[in-house]
């Protein structure tokens, strides 16, 4: 279940869409066929306190309706506050262990990791699934890693095959198919829908080039 639902995962915030009005954009590429959605609420201009709760409920209620799971990103009140379907933390952000605690077990939890010590971590603690990247130059993510291909993946999916992954960074309707075959279940994707002209167009290529690869695989 979580594996399909990682499929085509889209991140969004308030700041990611140019001139595009956010909840606009989300409609699009819930409507394009994105299988998951985690607000990430960050950067220079984003939403806080009740403006942010608000706009998160908007995302929500549309994400319900097309039901497609609703993350949070770090921030474990906001989600626990509107009853989200889960959040996810970096290994900066508060730890995943407590986070779970505070969740619970029916909620979705995801991790960010870039070594195997985080990987294990990770699978220690109940995650759902754990993002790796930046795989390839992004310029969504201030303080990302350093680029790591598609290598880690590669080595973690054959040796916790039980974990399912989501490769994340630079991630395009072009170069998404290695992120894939190194072994993950989806891909994350900001800015090839979110900063596109036509969201809906961006998320239904990806959609239809993501179903190809399953069949082919
Ligand atoms: N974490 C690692 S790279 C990244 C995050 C949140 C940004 C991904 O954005 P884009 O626009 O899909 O490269
Ligand atoms: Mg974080």
């Amino acid at each position: 279940m979580i594996k399909q639902q990682l499929q085509l995962y889209f991140i969004m915030g308030s700041v990611n869409t140019g001139a595009s009005k956010p909840l606009e954009v989300l409609e699009a590429a819930l409507q394009g066929g994105v299988t998951c959605f985690q607000l990430r609420e960050k950067g220079p201009g984003a939403l806080i306190g009740d403006e942010k709760q608000a706009f998160a409920v908007a995302c929500q209620t549309l994400c319900r309706h097309f039901n497609v799971p609703f993350i949070v990103n770090d921030d474990v009140e906001l989600a626990i506050a509107i009853d989200a379907d889960g959040v996810h933390v970096g290994q900066d952000d508060e730890m995943a262990a407590i986070v779970r605690d505070r969740i619970g077990k029916d909620k979705i939890l995801g991790v960010s990791v870039h070594n195997e010590s985080e990987m294990l971590a990770a699978i220690e603690v109940g995650a759902d699934y754990v993002g790796m990247g930046p795989i390839y130059a992004t310029s969504s993510k201030a303080d990302a890693k350093p680029v790591s291909g598609t290598a880690f993946i590669r080595e973690m999916s054959r040796l916790y095959p039980a974990m399912p992954i989501v490769g994340i960074g630079g991630i395009t309707i072009a170069n998404f198919k290695p992120v894939l075959e190194a072994g993950a279940s989806g891909v994350s994707i900001i800015s090839a829908i979110a900063s596109t002209i036509d969201p809906y167009i961006a998320a239904r290529r990806f959609k239809i080039a993501l179903n190809k690869e399953v069949i082919s695989s």
